[in-house]
């Protein structure tokens, strides 16, 4: 830790008014040059305490940056995670106001929701599979606090790592029953197809971005809970939507996932 807890107080109210007041500030790695990773997940964990003394529920945890196509779109080459609050779920097929947002992109995830607790360090994917109580298809809206999107890695951890919404599919599968590696993924926008991918786009296999997450929550003396709903990460780039833009996702065995921007 380099930054006192002053410090990491008044860059998390700075970051959550960004985000609740639709108000991109600059990157806060300008100011505080010399903060460190702990600095960065010190500040996402002080936005979360912010937003569950204010009543919100934590819907689910994600992994970011955890497919090549996002690192190299963001140019960062980490994998990070963050939570999801409540109130970003949307229903499949949601029409979603535009004004919730500053500048929103969708990516096409799988989504993994557990069974049994999972904890790290030394957890790896052999350890994940039989965990898993099903797999599902989702759709992450990203919407960076900062202005034009432009990030380094410590200040998108402290920004929750972009988190805004996402919607879940309504087709759940076992594990076993699914290849995750060369699940298909077809994301169009307005009826065209805009990104293509399979799920080896993430880090090999989605089940090995839990088994990540569950290594780097250890190092904060935290586990993933039974139950957690985890979106893997972006399996193509991310895409950027406006007014009026329709959004549909077709996942090879997992349906589809639909959305509207109005
Ligand atoms: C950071 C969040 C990345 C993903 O799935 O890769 C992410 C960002 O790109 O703004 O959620
Ligand atoms: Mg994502």
């Amino acid at each position: 830790m380099t930054l006192d807890q002053a410090t990491i107080a008044q860059l998390a109210e700075r970051l959550e008014n960004a985000e609740l007041n639709r108000q991109p500030v600059t990157r806060i790695t300008d100011a505080y040059p010399d903060m460190d990773w702990d600095d960065a997940y010190g500040i996402q964990s002080a936005i979360r305490k912010r937003k569950v003394a204010r009543g919100n529920k934590i819907a689910g945890l994600k992994m970011g940056l955890t497919s090549r196509a996002k690192m190299k779109q963001m140019g960062v080459e980490t994998p990070v995670y963050g939570f999801l609050p409540d109130y970003g779920s949307y229903a499949d097929g949601a029409e979603i106001d535009m004004a919730t947002f500053i500048h929103p992109r969708v990516e096409a995830e799988v989504a993994i929701v557990t069974r049994t607790e999972l904890s790290g360090p030394g957890c790896h994917i052999g350890q994940v599979l039989p965990a898993i109580d099903f797999v599902v298809a989702a759709v992450e809206i990203i919407d960076s606090r900062y202005e034009n999107f432009r990030f380094d890695l410590k200040s998108v951890i402290a920004d929750n790592t972009s988190a805004a919404g996402f919607v879940a599919g309504s087709m759940i599968r076992e594990a076993a029953d699914l290849d995750m590696p060369t699940l298909g993924v077809v994301m169009e926008k307005n009826g065209e197809i805009v990104e293509l991918g399979a799920g080896a786009a993430v880090l090999g296999h989605p089940a090995s971005s839990v088994a990540m997450l569950a290594n780097m929550l250890a190092s904060r003396d935290e586990a993933i809970p039974a139950g957690a709903f985890i979106m893997t990460g972006g399996i193509t780039a991310a895409v950027a939507v406006g007014k009026g833009d329709a959004i549909n996702v077709r996942f090879q065995d997992l349906g589809k996932v639909s959305m509207s921007f109005k």
